[in-house]
């Protein structure tokens, strides 16, 4: 951590220009850009910009695999809405960083990754630990940029992060050569801002459409809002908010919208999509007006496009011109930032009754909502959705939760009900296996005031495991779920519906995550009853350090319901009476 003389020194850089090293002018950019922690590894390439890092006001978080500092930037970014910094050296240090940019490209996350790299004058010689992470990372950042001259480190960087954060937020690279880290410039702070960024031209928003929109929502008998990840990008929790309220219509949310719409809403419905609710698939299937807030019509949500909505008039708000009519075809698009759109679209709707729309659904949802399953009988077994519904209950719903990916990520986008923006980090896109303790590290950091939890599948949390040490090495807290199911589950399911239960690669044998986390100097616990739930995660939750907690959860058990890939939405898979949980009772 920087001191106070660090601080002081750094911030003479920005009243007068001063020559500084290539390397030293990296992290005065970044102190500049208003950074105070970035997630890394070093190697020879980058050895300049490690050897100035004494000098500057930056907690530097030495991670155990270059993949960890990507998913922590990651998670830094997505639980703070800033920019999440990540350091690695050239060759396979930056290769290693590749899986966590695809990660935050997929979900629109802004990433800033520097990377050191051979010096220019051996570019393309295949030299030692040269790769050409520029033409690697292309198809997976934003933008990227080779930077071979000392005087355009700053202007590159500070454009990285504008283009980061400006409009769909996304990750960029910059590489930086060791010559240009070791040669040395005039660092000028304001003069390496960048050019004010300029909307794209479609990105402006016709008062015609506005109106027609309007008119749309005025004319509707069964309209439904599809909230997605937008609006906790564009702080328009209040506009969404008040547009149901006003025009009383249900909203549905994306795994990625979860917490943008509070859970405890009477207009919110649930997550839409492959394991949405019934009654929200439905909705949207009989709707006669979708107002697409935000989000992009992914394939999980909309299943087969062809059987998509097909009574529904579609309304887009979204920022990316790109993804207007790319999935859905859509009556009007409204281009532009959420927030502002809405804020032009608000004064043009009125009050309206929703009132037999909104008794169609609830109708259609009967008694299904069981939403505390907490009282239900004691089977004996212990089912994924107790352990977290047991968190939520718990924490009140009052932590941030990262989950990994699989059929523990679906539970916890069911059972955990989200009250608040930025309290699910979850990769959606990309649907990254291993995010889960790296991107809770990163969201630790953003978020120190926060109660964080990993919600993790043995499988995923073998993939990042490594990065224990890093939580030791720091001394964070964080709670550690293990939903330890004894499978890749998620696939595990996939054969037992589509491939005759053919559980090919799928068994999987860990190691004793107690004794893991004791290795690393950490405690932990395995449950194995629901008896001893609650209190195991009291236990980790009033543990001065971090906690892990091992759950040995039924083996196989499925999340329900399931719309097969490429079905229409209604077409869903539906839990069978044989199983011995009881989650709804229409499921019964
Ligand atoms: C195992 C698994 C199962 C899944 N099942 C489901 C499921 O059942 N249901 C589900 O919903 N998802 C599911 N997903 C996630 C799914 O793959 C997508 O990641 C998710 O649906 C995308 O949500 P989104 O469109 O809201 O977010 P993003 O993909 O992040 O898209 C956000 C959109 O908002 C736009 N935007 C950003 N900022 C602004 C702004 N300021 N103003 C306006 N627009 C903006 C962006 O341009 C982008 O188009 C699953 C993922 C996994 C791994
Ligand atoms: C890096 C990576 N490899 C493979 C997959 C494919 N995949 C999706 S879910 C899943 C199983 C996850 O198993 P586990 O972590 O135990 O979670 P569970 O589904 O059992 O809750 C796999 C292999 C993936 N998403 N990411
Ligand atoms: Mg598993």
């Amino acid at each position: 951590m920087g001191t106070t003389a660090n601080t002081q020194a750094a911030n003479a850089h920005f009243t007068t220009p001063t020559r500084l090293t290539g390397a030293e002018i990296v992290w005065a950019t970044l102190v500049g850009e208003g950074v105070e922690t970035v997630f890394g590894y070093p190697g020879g390439a980058i050895l300049p910009v490690y050897d100035a890092l004494r000098k500057f006001p930056i907690h530097h978080v030495l991670v155990r695999h270059e993949q960890g500092a990507s998913h922590m930037a990651d998670g830094y970014a997505r639980a703070s809405g800033k920019v999440g910094v990540a350091i690695a050296t050239s060759g396979p240090g930056a290769t290693n960083l590749v899986t966590g940019i695809a990660t935050a490209l997929l979900d629109s996350i802004p990433l800033v990754c520097i990377t050191g790299n051979v010096s220019s004058k051996i570019l393309g010689t295949d030299a030692f630990q040269e790769v050409d992470i520029t033409g690697i990372t292309l198809p997976v950042t934003k933008h990227n940029f080779l930077i071979t001259r000392t005087e355009d480190i700053a202007a590159a960087i500070r454009y990285a992060f504008q283009i980061a954060q400006s409009g769909r937020p996304g990750p960029v690279l910059v590489d930086i050569t060791k010559d240009a880290q070791q040669g040395t410039a005039i660092f000028d702070f304001a003069a390496a801002k960048p050019r004010p960024y300029r909307p794209h031209p479609m990105l402006r928003v016709e008062d015609t459409s506005l109106d027609q929109a309007a008119e749309l929502i005025r004319k509707a008998k069964r309209p439904v809002i599809l909230a997605g990840h937008g609006v906790s990008e564009s702080h328009a929790m209040e506009q969404v908010r008040t547009l149901a309220e006003r025009a009383q219509i249900p909203v549905a949310l994306t795994l990625l919208g979860l917490g943008a719409f509070p859970a405890s809403h009477p207009l919110n419905m649930g997550m839409m999509g492959m394991h949405g609710e019934a009654w929200v698939n439905n909705a949207i299937q009989e709707a006669d007006l979708l107002i697409a807030c935000g989000m992009r019509f992914d394939d999980r949500v909309t299943g087969s496009t062809s059987t998509y909505s097909l009574k529904s008039k579609k309304i887009h708000i979204e920022v990316d011109p790109a993804e207007i009519n790319k999935n859905i075809k859509v009556d009007v698009a409204l281009v532009g930032d959420l927030r502002e759109v809405l804020e032009k679209l608000l004064p043009r709707v009125a009050g309206r009754d929703g009132k037999p729309w909104l008794k169609t659904i609830e109708t259609s949802k009967g008694a299904a909502a069981v939403r505390d399953i907490k009282n239900l009988p004691d089977s004996g077994h212990l089912y994924a959705a107790h352990v977290i519904h047991d968190i939520w209950r718990i924490t009140a719903g009052n932590a941030i939760v990262v989950t990994d990916v699989g059929q523990h990520q679906m539970w916890e986008a069911q059972y955990f009900h989200h009250e608040h923006p930025r309290s699910l980090v979850t990769s959606g896109g990309l649907g990254t296996m291993g995010f889960a303790l790296p991107a809770a590290i990163g969201a630790k950091f953003a978020r120190p005031d926060k109660e964080v939890w990993v919600v993790a599948g043995d499988g995923g949390f073998q993939m990042t495991a490594a990065e224990l040490s890093t939580i030791v090495q720091e001394k964070i807290k964080i709670n550690i779920a293990i939903i330890n199911n004894g499978y890749l589950g998620m696939v595990r399911q996939w054969q037992e519906f589509f491939y005759d239960s053919n559980y090919e690669a799928t068994p999987l044998i860990s190691p004793d995550f107690v004794k893991l986390a004791d290795a690393h100097g950490l405690p932990g616990l395995a449950v194995r009853t629901r008896a001893d739930l609650a209190a195991a995660v009291e236990t980790a939750r009033t543990a001065p350090g971090t906690f892990l907690l091992n759950f040995l959860v039924e083996q196989e058990d499925s999340v329900y319901p399931m719309i097969p890939a490429g079905s229409a939405l209604h077409e869903m898979i539906r839990r069978p009476g044989k199983s011995p949980i009881l989650e709804t009772p229409d499921d019964k």
